[in-house]
């Protein structure tokens, strides 16, 4: 696959940002934190790394992303509209009563592959995907993103243990480690101690990479393209409500949209984020 202009998908991020917090403002609530967290990652996988055709969603051969941290579906409903999957306007139908674009994904809107929300399910589907995959003799490849917090889910591990039992290689599994969860900092809520173990110590490959750095994403995404007998999972160091300042880091954030002012505060910030990409 060609190399991408990563200047340019560090611009593409700044605008899905600014995409991103338009519809949540319009919509008046939604989860803004966790959105802002998987920006980047969404970029990389969409622009770069996944086979894909808006033109043509249920491609027999397509790459599958599954979004198991479904709450945070601005940021991927802003993406598949960038790719083209649906109009743009229809950004500004979130959470409207009827609108397809739903505080949770939902199948049905070209480009989602499931619908999600209830954390802790997206790896069990992700190795069923993959076992299919596996008996079709097909090369596709099954991206699922979770959150740090969305861990502490039983299920994920049995499913960890099942991709590893079944060395799902066809599965890249990524990991928003913004180290927030709904109610505060993971550590604190629930421990997972020497998380990288965790996982190698589950029969996986590991790779840790800076979640905002779209260089980096790529890289580790290719080296979990390359690794072979063993699922990988990409721990992607992120924050929580990246790009505006009076949203990072802060707990308060995970679940409340910004008010006009606020918003039009963010877009300022992003413009001049916008203006130093050069
Ligand atoms: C099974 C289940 N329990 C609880 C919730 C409520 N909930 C929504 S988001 C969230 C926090 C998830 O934290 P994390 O996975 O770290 O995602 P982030 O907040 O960083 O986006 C919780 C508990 C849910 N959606 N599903």
């Amino acid at each position: 696959m060609d190399k991408p202009n990563i200047l340019e998908l560090r611009k593409k991020a700044v605008e899905i940002r600014k995409d991103i917090l338009k519809m949540l403002m319009l919509a008046g609530s939604g989860h803004t934190g966790g959105s802002l967290s998987i920006v980047e990652i969404l970029v990389a996988l969409y622009c770069y790394k996944m086979k894909h055709d808006p033109k043509n969603p249920e491609w027999k051969e397509r790459d599958r992303f599954l979004l198991s941290k479904g709450h945070a579906c601005p940021a991927l409903y802003a993406v598949l509209a960038d790719a083209g999957y649906f109009p743009k306007e229809k950004l500004l139908s979130l959470r409207k009563l009827g609108s397809q674009l739903q505080g949770h994904p939902q199948r049905g809107l070209p480009g989602v592959e499931i619908s999600s929300g209830s954390l802790g399910q997206g790896l069990s589907i992700a190795n069923g995907i993959a076992l299919a995959a596996r008996l079709d003799n097909s090369a596709v490849r099954i991206y699922c993103l979770m959150g740090d917090g969305e861990t502490n889910e039983g299920q994920v591990w049995e499913a960890a243990m099942t991709g590893a039992h079944y060395k799902l290689d066809n599965i890249c599994a990524i990991i928003d480690f913004n180290k927030l969860q709904i109610d505060g900092f993971c550590c604190d809520i629930k421990d997972m101690g020497p998380y990288v173990h965790k996982w190698t110590d589950f029969g996986w490959n590991a790779i840790e990479a800076d979640g905002h750095d779209i260089g980096a994403l790529i890289a580790a995404l290719d080296k979990a393209s390359g690794t072979k007998g063993k699922p990988t999972v990409i721990i992607a160091h992120t924050i929580k409500g990246k790009g505006v300042s009076f949203v990072e880091n802060k707990v308060e954030w995970h679940g409340i949209a910004p008010k006009k002012e606020e918003y039009e505060r963010a877009v300022k910030e992003l413009d001049e984020a916008l203006g130093k990409i050069t």
